[in-house]
């Protein structure tokens, strides 16, 4: 399969980066994991890894700006083209040695994600989207779940945050779910949590308090294998309010319709 120059640089830095992050997996007493909040934790691998990425993102495109979770943003010459990049999403899983992590890259040009990758090295799945041209899972075309019954779908979510967000709230709409649908998931990596929606493994998400580099790249992928994702409002505002919900166009009406209620 021939993707775009574009891409091709993505792709590249995410397998480098990622080179590193397998090697470290589980390794958390090399690591100096260190917390920057309550059950936030970052570690010598999530920095190594985005001081990587930015310097074969910007090696190969320079004057773009760069957003990452661990650096912050690093203004480029080109005011339209940035970068946001997770290096590490799903650093607790990483640090537990559970296989459930990924490397995200998004690139936005103006106020529109362009394009987007992400990988998890553990099982070297590679997801690639860019806009227009479709979504790919390791050169596989792919297309979000036809399910249109909530009580067919399996769901994954996110939990509040110790600190952050609104856990009653949350306990509500679990409350709300568990007797309506065929499986409830959490993972714990936002990006391939979006990932398996846009591959059908997932029927939907939703989860809230996210941040731009945890969705970017994942709500191309998304879009483009046809899926719906918008902020928990039902508008196209995921990627400023932190809050996301997708699925098939269905199945996403019908989750929005449930949480509703139960908020
Ligand atoms: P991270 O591993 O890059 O921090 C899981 O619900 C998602 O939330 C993950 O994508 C994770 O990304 C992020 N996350 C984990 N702990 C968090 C915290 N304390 N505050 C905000 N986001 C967090
Ligand atoms: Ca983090
Ligand atoms: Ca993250
Ligand atoms: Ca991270």
């Amino acid at each position: 399969m021939i993707h775009s120059a574009l891409i091709n640089v993505m792709v590249k830095a995410a397998r480098r980066a990622g080179r590193n992050l397998k090697r470290d997996l589980g390794e958390i007493e090399h690591l100096q994991v260190s917390l920057k909040g309550p059950a936030n934790f970052v570690s010598r691998a999530d920095k190594k890894a985005e001081e990587m990425l930015y310097e074969d993102l910007s090696k190969a495109r320079p004057g773009y700006g760069f957003i990452g979770e661990e650096g912050g943003k690093r203004e480029g010459s080109d005011k339209s083209h940035t970068w946001i990049v997770d290096p590490l999403d799903g650093t607790t899983n990483f640090l537990h040695g559970i296989p459930q992590f990924a490397i995200s890259i998004a690139l936005q040009r103006d106020d529109t994600v362009i394009a987007g990758v992400i990988y998890n090295p553990a099982n070297d799945e590679l997801y690639i989207a860019e806009r227009g041209k479709g979504a790919f899972l390791n050169d596989q075309r792919l297309r979000v779940a036809a399910r249109r019954q909530l009580n067919e779908s399996v769901i994954a979510c996110g939990l509040p945050h110790i600190g952050r967000g609104d856990h009653q709230l949350f306990l509500r709409e679990i409350a709300a779910l568990q007797t309506k649908v065929a499986g409830l998931r959490r993972f714990g990596a936002a990006s391939l949590d979006l990932a398996f929606v846009a591959a059908g493994r997932f029927d939907a998400y939703w989860e809230r308090d996210l941040q731009a580099w945890d969705i970017a790249a994942g709500l191309i992928m998304v879009r483009e294998a046809g899926g719906t994702i918008s902020g928990i409002d039902g508008k196209d505002d995921a990627l400023t309010t932190g809050h996301v919900i997708c699925g098939n166009e269905v199945i996403h009406r019908e989750l929005l319709k449930v949480l509703k209620a139960a908020g």
